[in-house]
């Protein structure tokens, strides 16, 4: 049997799950999982990249002693956050990107190149935390001076497990400095904002070898998560999915990148897939009902919340894109900061945040089918909250599609798929 092992690390937790063939299917066993979330440390929010190699090698262990003959493994993570790098050692910290600490360059980058030049040229959306503002922040504070590379997370933990520096470029695209038209590091962006060009080499595709630990062959797969998401929807034709985890991310797979006036106001991003472009939108997601839930009723299993949330009548919305909600110490007070008046109760703020993502994804299923020039007659949702099914309901009814809710692990099963087409060696 051809065993394959995802390892897929979200912001709140990560698995190590085998798969292989059966039949024209899939099977899948999850062997180890592990939390994972953003430390404090001297102010700054940063990831603890020791604990997640930590939990990276004893779930590879776990997996060997259930399947030894495992053939290949990759990792798969967020996006946007990095590792420094310099003679193969990394420079800590590794920042995590709800830090703040981009906000003070982001007009100087856009001095430098406007915001619709870096649209034009790359087609990704905006955001605060996008790679290239973070590297923009480390060339301000010195800290690109100690470093003679950069790795991207997936590729950090792929490096020390197998010693290969490699880009993968489906996470590579979420910098904000690869040309949509190449598929490569654009050397205009690079060089207009000072950045290293050393740090920049060949991206590689999805499906490539990149080494060996203990004798497993480690595969790049699509190293976004969300890239590996896509990839894993068991999709008839091009449907819409959201992929709905810590973020919600609704999109479409097309065969080009979609790059309009329309596109870059409504702040659409194409991101690369595993060969074809994915025009999709950042959606705030269960971020916000995550952090409800640990700040208000940390104990109440989630059911119950949401039976109450649906009962409830509270029907002010609020904008859930809105930055406020990106890193709020109290995500209630977020909300409060953006309504007329409280809920009433605590269920009334988790009503209010499912009603404003379904509003949200309305808004965004409207704007796609307006740029794509086409119009879709489903929704795909998979991942944790596609379990949510008050949700889905709102969704189905705000959008007016047909929504096909599939629970399961869809980055691990994409992240699989890629592996079990086999590779490419470097
Ligand atoms: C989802 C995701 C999104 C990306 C965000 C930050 O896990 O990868 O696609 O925009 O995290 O990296």
């Amino acid at each position: 049997m051809h065993y394959v092992l995802a390892i897929d690390i979200g912001a709140s937790s990560g698995r190590h799950i085998v798969g292989w063939r059966e039949g024209s299917g899939i099977r899948t066993e999850e062997v180890y999982r592990f939390p994972n979330g953003i430390t404090e440390q001297d102010g700054s929010l940063t990831w603890d990249t020791d604990a997640l190699l930590f939990h990276v090698k004893a779930g590879i262990d776990k997996a060997l002693e259930k399947y030894p003959s495992i053939q290949s493994l990759s990792i798969d993570t967020w996006a946007v956050d990095y590792v420094l790098m310099n003679g193969g050692s990394p420079v800590l910290p590794c920042y995590a990107y709800r830090d703040s600490r981009t906000e003070a360059v982001i007009g100087e980058v856009h001095e430098k190149m406007p915001f619709p030049e870096l649209y034009r040229r790359t087609g990704i959306q905006y955001q605060p935390f996008n790679t290239l503002y973070q590297l923009y922040a480390d060339k301000v504070s010195g800290r690109l001076d100690q470093a003679d590379g950069f790795l991207m997370i997936p590729e950090y933990l792929m490096y020390r497990l197998c010693g290969a520096e490699s880009h993968e470029y489906t996470n590579a695209t979420t910098t904000g400095l690869v040309s949509a038209e190449t598929g490569e590091y654009d050397p205009g962006i690079i060089s207009v904002l000072g950045l290293p060009a050393r740090f920049f080499g060949p991206l590689r595709q999805p499906g490539t070898v990149i080494g060996e630990y203990r004798g497993i062959r480690v595969m790049l797969c699509a190293t976004h998560d969300t890239g590996s998401a896509v990839e894993g929807i068991p999709m008839e034709g091009c449907q819409p999915y959201i992929s709905s985890g810590t973020w919600s991310l609704l999109g479409v797979k097309t065969e080009r990148p979609v790059i309009t006036e329309a596109g870059r106001l409504a702040n659409w991003s194409n991101e690369g897939g595993a060969g074809y472009n994915r025009y999709q939108k950042n959606i705030m997601g269960m971020w916000l009902m995550n952090r409800l839930r640990a700040e208000l009723c940390p104990d109440r299993p989630w059911d119950e919340i949401m039976a109450e949330a649906a009962e409830k009548h509270f029907d002010h919305l609020v904008d859930v894109n809105d930055p406020v909600f990106l890193a709020p110490e109290s995500m209630k007070a977020a909300f409060d900061s953006r309504l007329p008046h409280p809920p009433r109760c605590i269920a009334g703020y988790f009503r209010c945040a499912c009603r404003s993502l379904a509003d949200g994804y309305r808004r965004a299923v409207e704007e796609m089918e307006q740029n794509t020039g086409r119009r879709y007659d489903r929704l795909y949702i998979v991942g944790g909250g596609a379990k949510n099914t008050y949700l889905n309901r709102l969704t189905e009814e705000s959008t007016g599609k047909q929504v096909t809710a599939l629970p399961i692990e869809a980055t691990a099963l994409g992240n699989i798929r890629i592996q079990l087409k086999g590779g490419t060696d470097t």
